[in-house]
């Protein structure tokens, strides 16, 4: 009985992490984004074609939102040594990709990356996980990182 409590509670454990990014690093206020705190934002919807040249509405929450809600150096704050900041976005599969700070912020761009939880209208399907940052308006879709469980602000050295 109890190996098969703690066999459950691991398995419960495992999906919860799944369905959450943790935001940590250089952030005044790290969190872990859950479903029902990813509701609480702006929903915003981008376009994405993927590797097979295919369109796709994705939507979801742009990452300076988030990032605005751990107290990242955004805006105003954007200048001097935090212009050497980045984010790295770490997925279930181990893949990581970096963006500077500074791509998302909307004092230096329009372009919107997001943090997205649907597509086409649909949930994300169970390959991409349950979110996807999208990049639009990108040559290349590596930096489209799926299944996403980790954000960490962090000086370049
Ligand atoms: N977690 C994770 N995300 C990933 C990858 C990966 O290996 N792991 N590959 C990237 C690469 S190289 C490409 S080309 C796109 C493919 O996405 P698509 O299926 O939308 O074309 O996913 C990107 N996101
Ligand atoms: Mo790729």
């Amino acid at each position: 009985m109890k190996k098969l409590l703690l066999t459950l509670f691991i398995l419960v454990g495992t999906l919860a992490s799944a369905q959450s990014v943790k935001v940590t690093g250089e952030v005044a206020t790290p969190f872990t984004l859950d479903k029902a705190e990813f509701q609480k934002f702006k929903l915003v919807s981008v376009v994405y074609k993927d590797k097979s040249g295919k369109q796709h509405t994705y939507s979801g929450v742009a990452l300076t939102d988030i990032l605005k809600k751990a107290g990242v150096t955004l805006g105003a704050a954007l200048r001097g040594e935090n212009l050497t900041k980045y984010v790295m976005a770490e997925a279930a599969d181990g893949y990581k990709v970096v963006f500077a700070l500074v791509e998302l912020d909307q004092e230096f761009t329009d372009k919107q990356i997001i943090l997205a939880d649907s597509v086409d209208g649909n949930a994300l399907p169970a390959t991409e996980g349950h979110f996807r940052i999208i990049v639009p308006d990108e040559k290349k879709a590596a930096r489209s990182i799926r299944q996403v469980t980790a954000l960490k602000v962090a000086f370049a050295k």
